[in-house]
């Protein structure tokens, strides 16, 4: 069975897509690596001003990016207000604030886990000063990736850890104003590899549940064992309204934290499918789309602007999906029919819609090759002496 979608189907598909945002991550900007090798690039940014003006370009050029999430204490400045200020001449604004529990000494045996009340203390009060950077650059987002865990049984007792985290939690739930948000990712292994203390959604939520309403779920899309259905996670938070945002990559392997769309295109389509299913691509829906990736071997700019675009590209398949028909055929029981509804979708081109989308915009059909013309490489090349490593830390 073929479907087409129709007339008023596109229309509606170019509405959404004409609204859609995605959140970049500044730590994409600085140079990254594995434990093996940071290659250093020309032109990489020396400060937190530069990566905002970098991740800038990638909204310039496609025109959806308009908010940058930042990392604590990686952009570590003496005034965010400037910092906010910064942004808003460039065209952007302050996304979520990432706090920084995984680069302090103190926390080799975990951080809001840690056996040490002291230890516990420290990193509260590190999310204390992330709540302060939020008021000061109108960021609504606080999110926070717990990297504690154990590596051997018996390190530590696994019921404990959770009684510690649900109390540090609520310290810093507490510590919110009512207009912000708490958003928790959860991780199945790394660093720790025996246990995590927040290895999956269903850790992540339950401890949500116990906050209140505004506590949501981060589902990054490399964080979960291989063969995981990923949209069913999706659709089950969805359904709670406990999705809280999206860290976008690929992975082939573990927490590869490549571009977004690159290693596997169907399954951002399927995730993409559920979102739009369930209406929540809306911006007002409080799902907040971000990238979170590291570029190694590829230019950065360029790279999150091929992510924007395959998300964009994976979003427009799902808007394309003809709902009605997809729902007669799974009431029928027509199981191919169904499947042949969605693959139909998936099949399509959507680059000349999403082309012309752009120039109804104002913008080039084609960012990546407008950027690659725009000199901008070249300009911060030149200006730009010692480029950092993503995370030089304060
Ligand atoms: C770590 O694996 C997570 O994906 C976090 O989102 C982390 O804070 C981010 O990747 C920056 O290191
Ligand atoms: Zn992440
Ligand atoms: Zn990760």
């Amino acid at each position: 069975m073929t479907t087409t979608t129709s007339a008023a189907g596109t229309a509606a598909a170019r509405d959404a897509l004409r609204a859609q945002t995605i959140e970049l991550p500044s730590w994409a900007f600085g140079n990254s690596g594995t434990r093996f090798k940071v290659f250093g690039s020309p032109g990489t940014p020396r400060d937190p001003f530069e990566k905002i003006a970098d991740a800038a370009q990638v909204n310039a050029f496609t025109g959806i990016a308009p908010r940058v999430s930042l990392h604590i204490p990686w952009d570590l400045v003496d005034d965010y207000e400037a910092l906010a200020r910064h942004a808003a001449d460039h065209g952007v604004s302050i996304g979520m604030i990432n706090s920084n529990l995984f680069q302090d000494d103190d926390y080799k045996l975990g951080s809001l886990t840690h056996p040490d009340a002291v230890v516990r203390k420290k990193a509260v009060d590190h999310h204390l000063q992330c709540v302060d950077v939020m008021r000061a650059t109108g960021s609504k987002e606080l999110k926070l990736w717990l990297p504690d865990g154990t590596n051997y049984p018996g390190q530590d007792s696994i019921r404990a850890r959770q009684d510690r985290l649900a109390d540090s939690l609520a310290e810093i739930y507490a510590a919110l104003d009512d207009d912000h948000q708490l958003v928790l990712e959860y991780k199945f292994f790394e660093p720790a590899f025996y246990s995590m203390d927040i290895p999956d959604w269903g850790t992540s939520l339950l401890h949500c549940l116990a906050l209140g309403d505004r506590a949501k779920v981060v589902l990054d899309t490399g964080h979960h064992a291989p063969g995981t259905n990923i949209e069913f996670i999706v659709a089950q938070l969805v359904r709670q309204r406990r999705l809280g945002a999206f860290d976008f990559n690929s992975r082939f392997y573990a927490d590869d934290d490549l571009m977004a769309g690159a290693a596997d295109p169907f399954q951002l389509f399927r995730i993409m499918h559920e979102i739009v299913q369930a209406d929540v691509l809306r911006p007002d829906s409080g799902v907040n789309f971000m990238l979170d990736q590291c570029h190694n071997i590829e230019a950065k700019i360029p790279g999150q602007i091929r992510s924007v675009m395959n998300v964009q590209e994976a979003t427009a398949k799902a808007l394309l999906v003809d709902a009605a028909a997809l729902d007669a055929a799974q009431r029928a029981g027509d199981v191919l029919g169904a499947n042949g509804v969605l693959m139909d979708a998936y099949n399509t081109d959507v680059r000349p819609l999403l082309a012309d989308l752009r120039v109804e915009q104002g913008l080039d059909p084609n960012p990546m090759q407008a950027y690659a013309a725009s000199g901008y490489a070249a300009k911060i090349e030149a200006e730009r002496v010692g480029g950092a490593q993503a995370g030089w830390g304060a």
